[in-house]
């Protein structure tokens, strides 16, 4: 290729490339994949490589140019970048109305409506069409030089397109989206640096860079919201001057309405305040404008804040407040949440007096501790956080949070396994705080099978402190049971049908029905198998347990701490009691034709999956989910996957279901 027509397709990838970021970030309807936008990007950087003389400064190559500088030089504004007068309530916004239409002598005025952005003010200037500076609002009058930084943002244009004045300065706000900030200190914690507080913090930050190539790498985004010094014509309207910016290619919010009164602007706000939670960013309210330019002109400034424009605020999503106490609360099914107990501040529209620290970790790398005070944060309906600690304002006498080593609520040990960020309080049969799932657990079709005994029932039984344990539920009564809500006669008889039918059950349905943390079905009966009765799995320590197919160390220490609970083996003594009981398993000393051998199931059988995995497992066989060389054979049922073609692959050998049966022999019914 010839320099004139490397110089041709150089010209129409930086068109191509500016009108597909165009199509992105102004009128937010990409047209190519990402791929095909990063090939033409690899394709015009790989021209410019060999014709460098080619290179100007508004290729989209040149986001990223020059070295790190050692400080930012000051820019003054020729037009001052303006400051926004505030309204918090209803009240201050028809204020605000009032005093415009007396000054301008008009009945109602035409308002613009925009949400207000949180992120950090900048001025664009653009210089036949090139933009060849950007700049902080500092004080309003003079700022920081920041161009090297903005250019990297490729929401901002390098060139405008059509035919721009041969000055534009363009106002607008830098902000991070919360998808991008989320990822940002996602990377930050990994990297074990400091996450940002927010993304306005988080977009600040990263505008303050002296080596470009990191803010190259934020995720930053702008919106324009009108302009500086303009040579040149302008309409005379703000929102037709929106569209103009937005005709030259740069991005303009389209949350935007233009409203007749005031009355429009409050819906606008109300409606915003409703979309703020699902926002893709942080807003911190919205902000009214008289539309008309003239009407502009004649309400003219109070000190730096324009008289035509109002920053309506939404209630602020944080707050700073103390640290009264640490406690820890036990969910549901055991997890442990530390919770701070907080000064009431009022915070994202609500009084809050709780915030959750998550977790341990989180409340170590936060170091959040009693006496302290913090940034606390409600957004939208999530429940409050603390964000962070105020460190010049810690007390000589703030203390450490230690995290207790027995439940508040039962009293039983508080573990926290290995590689998991969450402690669980380990008495699930007996903890007050896990009682409902645990008995919904226990019931469940999967466990003892007991039918009729929904939520809603176990709330009531719970409530009414009918069941404490599941041991309770064996010494329920019809007669108590037709008293509930919604319990006939007819389905009090059956739901103590069902219980009792319950206790005729498998070893394998009972141990995972105790609720076992990581015993799921298949551990269970593989437990089953592997130990052929309750007492000695009581009794097994980590080692022997390990030794089970699919047992690790994580699941070993679980089972092992479960039953070293004094109050879950009263429950499984109650239970016992109460006359639960399995038919005998072939234990580890029984036939086991199938040990060492392992087998997938593919496909659908005439009997149910579990069935047959535990009758394999019983025999000795591991049942895997997916098929490898070490795969011993592959039973394929009716529309088997993938995993028989991989068995045909491999030559490894399959069994019908004929022959599966023939090798399982009689199944007892009900299976596992
Ligand atoms: O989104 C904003 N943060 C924002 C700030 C929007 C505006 O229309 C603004 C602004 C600051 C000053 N307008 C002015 C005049």
């Amino acid at each position: 290729m010839d320099q004139a027509e490397a110089k041709a397709r150089i010209d129409a990838l930086r068109r191509e490339i500016a009108e597909h970021d165009y199509r992105y970030y102004v009128l937010d309807a990409p047209s190519i994949p990402d791929a095909e936008y990063d090939r033409l990007m690899r394709e015009l950087l790989a021209l410019e490589a060999q014709f460098p003389e080619l290179v100007t400064p508004d290729s989209p190559s040149q986001r990223v140019g020059g070295a790190p500088s050692a400080a930012f030089a000051p820019v003054r504004h020729e037009v001052p970048m303006l400051s926004l007068a505030n309204a918090f309530d209803e009240g201050e916004v028809r204020d605000f109305d009032r005093r415009v239409r007396e000054l301008c002598g008009e009945a109602a005025v035409d308002y613009h409506c925009e949400p207000k952005f949180d992120g950090l003010a900048i001025s664009l200037r653009y210089e036949g069409g090139a933009l060849v500076q950007a700049a902080t609002r500092g004080d309003g009058s003079t700022g920081e030089d920041v161009t090297a930084n903005v250019r990297t943002i490729a929401a901002i244009p390098l060139r405008l397109r059509g035919e721009p004045p041969p000055l534009l300065e363009v106002r607008g706000e830098v902000y991070m989206p919360r998808d991008g900030f989320a990822r940002l200190n996602a990377e930050q914690v990994a990297r074990g640096e400091k996450p940002f507080a927010n993304p306005r913090n988080a977009a600040a930050g990263s505008l303050r860079q002296l080596d470009p190539r990191i803010t190259a790498g934020r995720p930053l985004r702008f919106y324009a919201y009108g302009h500086g010094r303009v040579d040149g014509d302008l309409p005379g309207r703000h929102s037709e001057r929106l569209a103009m910016l937005q005709g030259y290619g740069l991005p303009v919010c389209g949350l935007r309405r233009l409203v007749p009164d005031i009355d429009g602007c409050l819906r606008y706000y109300a409606e915003l305040g409703r979309r703020r939670p699902t926002l893709p960013y942080d807003i911190d309210g919205v902000v009214y404008k008289v539309d008309r330019i003239d009407l502009q002109e004649r309400l003219g400034y109070v000190s730096r804040a324009p008289r035509w424009a109002l920053a309506h605020k939404f209630p602020a999503e944080e707050a700073v407040t103390v640290v009264e106490n640490i406690e820890v609360q036990i969910g549901r099914t055991g997890a442990v949440t530390p919770v701070a107990r907080l000064k009431p501040v009022f915070v994202g529209g609500v009084t809050v007096t709780n915030a959750t620290l998550h977790n341990e970790d989180e409340l170590r790398r936060k170091d959040v501790r009693i006496g302290d005070s913090v940034v606390v944060r409600r957004a939208g309906d999530v429940i409050p956080e603390i964000v962070g600690v105020v460190p010049e304002r810690r007390p000589a006498e703030a203390r450490p949070f230690e995290m207790p080593t027995r439940c508040p609520v039962c009293g039983s040990a508080i573990v926290r396994l290995e590689g998991e960020a969450v402690a669980r309080c380990s008495g699930g049969l007996y903890c007050p705080a896990q009682r409902k799932a645990t008995l919904a657990h226990f019931a469940s079709r999967r466990a003892m099978d007991i039918d009729g005994l929904g939520d809603k029932l176990i709330e009531q039984l719970v409530d009414r402190g009918l069941v404490r344990d599941v041991s309770d539920l064996y010494r329920l009564d019809a007669a108590t049971l037709a008293g509930l809500e919604r319990m006939g006669e007819k389905s009090a008889a059956k739901l103590i049908a069902a219980i009792e039918a319950s206790k005729r059950t498998t070893l394998a349905r009972f141990i995972y029905a105790l609720g076992i943390r990581h015993v799921g079905e298949a551990t269970a009966a593989a437990l089953a198998a592997h130990f052929g009765d309750l007492e000695p799995l009581m009794q097994a320590d980590v080692d022997t347990l390990t030794a089970v197919p699919d047992v690790g160390p994580v699941v070993a220490q679980s089972i092992r701490n479960f039953f070293d609970q004094p109050h879950n083996r009263e429950v499984i003594g109650r239970l016992l009691a109460a006359g639960v009981r399995w038919s005998p398993v072939e234990a580890r000393t029984g036939a086991r034709p199938l040990a060492g051998k392992t087998i997938v199931i593919t496909g659908t059988f005439s009997r149910p999956r579990e069935e047959l995995t535990a009758a394999l497992q019983r025999l000795g066989a591991k049942v895997s989910g997916s098929v490898s060389k070490k795969t011993s054979f592959v039973a394929v049922g009716d529309n088997p996957g993938s995993k028989a073609d991989k068995a045909a692959e491999l030559g490894i050998p399959t069994l019908d279901e004929a022959a599966l049966l023939a090798l399982l022999g009689d199944l007892p019914p009900g299976g596992a």
